[in-house]
């Protein structure tokens, strides 16, 4: 596949071609390693937006009528694609995002593969509702509602891209996609890739540029049916503000601010290993990382001192070398969002165990965005640092008495996305899980994904689920149809 050359101009994908904006407007595209401009990606405006919904709107009715068998191999195609291209969309998410090589080989770019295989799977073997009685029987349809949208973040650029795009596609809806614009580059890529796939033009539209001209152009649209947004509340609202007087269907997947439980009899070499990864991976930039951690007092100190000589070990470098633990920082704004968060923290009266500081690196590196991985004690609960989403390296620790306490302590939260606790009772377990306000709950574990599960949260943390059976039904309609005989 001929690599989108990072040196050019990242288009839009819009009826089964690569063009350039029509406003001829772009914006520069930054290598968060270094600091750099290098790329520039199409600012596209209403009317790139209304050729994209134009396109979707055409190809509708071919494509909703198409055979789920041949819509799901149709996405087996793109996986496919995909797959043959790891190593240079790998490449290209880490250069764009900042996080190491080794995590989009290993993570980011294998699950935009499950995403497309798994939701072609599904609709080859969903079963129609049907309800009998009293001389009448009753169908389900479920049918594709049309031209829907995807909005999705830049922590996890394909990943969440086509997590929402593969569901919307199977259930026989055209689409129109827009990444985030800063990391716009693999979206790119995957329109190449539906080229090279014999996407038919039109089903899938890729239209790059920012939020407030591009995405709201794209919310706002009256031929837009639905839309399912990944990103942050604040965002979330505002989209929802657009949407709600049009009565179109939004789902929206927000912030969160994550409890981790650790209790005194877990297994706490697994805990350990565990928590390292579900407080830092991809810099603390995932939605679901544990940031608030709630050890059992007698625990605790044991906890804190080995948790934080673990973290010092934590390497910050050069998302290009093995050895890189933890990468870059998504963006300049970002950077000095977290180290802010953390000197409010310090306001606060928080300590700083460890981290707390933007690296240096020599050479390539030397202007990108990078900071220490950050653990703080000291913090009240209900202070800002504890209540707001940092979205960085950044974690707090806090001692709790008893299951009471460490509920009471979770919950004081507005955001309700995940909860991890660790625990060898299952009593204390079960509890903790149904007690806790969280749309997800790891028990012994963190980040253990099955695909056909409901995903999202509650309160500050968005509203309706991805995944699955409820992407599904996200993406139709449904009509019930009675016959009496
Ligand atoms: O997200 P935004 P950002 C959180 C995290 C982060 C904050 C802001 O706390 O600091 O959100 O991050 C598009 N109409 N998360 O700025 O602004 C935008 O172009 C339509 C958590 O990246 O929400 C991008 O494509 N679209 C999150 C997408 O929305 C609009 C992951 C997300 O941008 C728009 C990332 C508008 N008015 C950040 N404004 C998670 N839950 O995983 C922006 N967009």
């Amino acid at each position: 596949m001929p690599l989108v050359d990072c040196m050019n101009k990242i288009q839009n994908y819009i009826n089964g071609s690569m063009v350039a904006p029509k406003s001829g407007q772009w914006l520069d595209n930054f290598e968060p390693a270094t600091g750099k401009v290098y790329s520039q990606v199409a600012d596209s405006n209403e009317s790139d937006v209304d050729a994209a919904v134009t396109a979707a709107r055409n190809a509708f009715p071919a494509w909703s009528k198409t055979h789920a068998t041949d819509r799901a191999a149709m996405l087996h195609r793109i996986a496919d694609a995909i797959e043959a291209n790891l190593d240079s969309l790998a490449a290209a998410e880490s250069k764009d995002n900042g996080k190491p090589l080794w995590l989009a080989r290993s993570v980011d770019i294998p699950r935009c593969v499950s995403n497309f295989r798994f939701f072609a799977n599904l609709i080859t073997g969903v079963e129609s509702q049907s309800h009998n009685s009293d001389g009448m029987i009753n169908y389900t349809l479920r049918n594709p509602l049309g031209p829907v949208a995807c909005i999705s973040p830049w922590n996890l650029p394909l990943y969440l891209f086509t997590w929402k795009i593969a569901p919307a596609l199977a259930a026989g809806n055209t689409v129109i996609a827009k990444p985030s614009e800063v990391t716009p580059m693999t979206a790119s890529m995957l329109g190449e890739l539906c080229i090279e796939a014999g996407l038919p033009p039109g089903v899938l539209n890729i239209v790059q540029g920012s939020g407030s001209l591009t995405g709201n152009a794209i919310v706002s649209h009256d031929d837009v049916q639905a839309i399912s947004f990944t990103g942050g509340t604040k965002t979330g609202k505002h989209i929802a503000t657009v949407t709600a007087p049009k009565l179109k269907k939004l789902s929206l997947e927000l912030g969160g601010k994550n409890p981790n439980i650790i209790f005194a009899d877990c297994d706490y070499e697994l805990m350990m290993e565990t928590t390292l990864r579900s407080s830092f991976a991809n810099q603390g930039q995932i939605c679901l990382c544990g940031s608030r951690i709630y050890v059992q007092r007698s625990l605790y100190e044991t906890f804190r001192d080995d948790f934080v000589s673990r973290v010092k070990q934590l390497s910050v470098g050069d998302p290009l070398e093995p050895a890189s633990k933890q990468g870059a920082i998504v963006s300049q704004q970002h950077f000095e969002k977290i180290l802010g968060c953390i000197e409010r923290a310090k306001e606060e009266g928080g300590n700083v165990l460890c981290g707390g500081n933007a690296v240096s690196l020599a050479g390539r590196c030397e202007n990108g965005w990078f900071i220490e991985p950050t653990v703080i004690e000291g913090l009240a609960n209900s202070s800002e640092s504890n209540q707001q989403e940092i979205f960085g390296p950044v974690v707090s620790i806090a001692p709790f008495d008893d299951a009471d306490d460490a509920i009471a302590k979770a919950n004081e939260s507005q955001y309700g996305l995940s909860a991890t606790i660790w625990t060898s009772n299952l009593n204390v377990a079960h509890r903790v899980a149904a007690e806790v306000e969280s749309g997800i709950v790891w028990i012994n574990c963190w980040l253990a994904r099955d695909l056909r599960t409901p995903f999202g949260g509650m309160k500050e943390s968005g509203l309706g689920r991805e995944g699955g059976m409820e992407a599904l039904r996200f993406w139709t309609e449904p009509k019930n149809v009675c016959i009496k005989f």
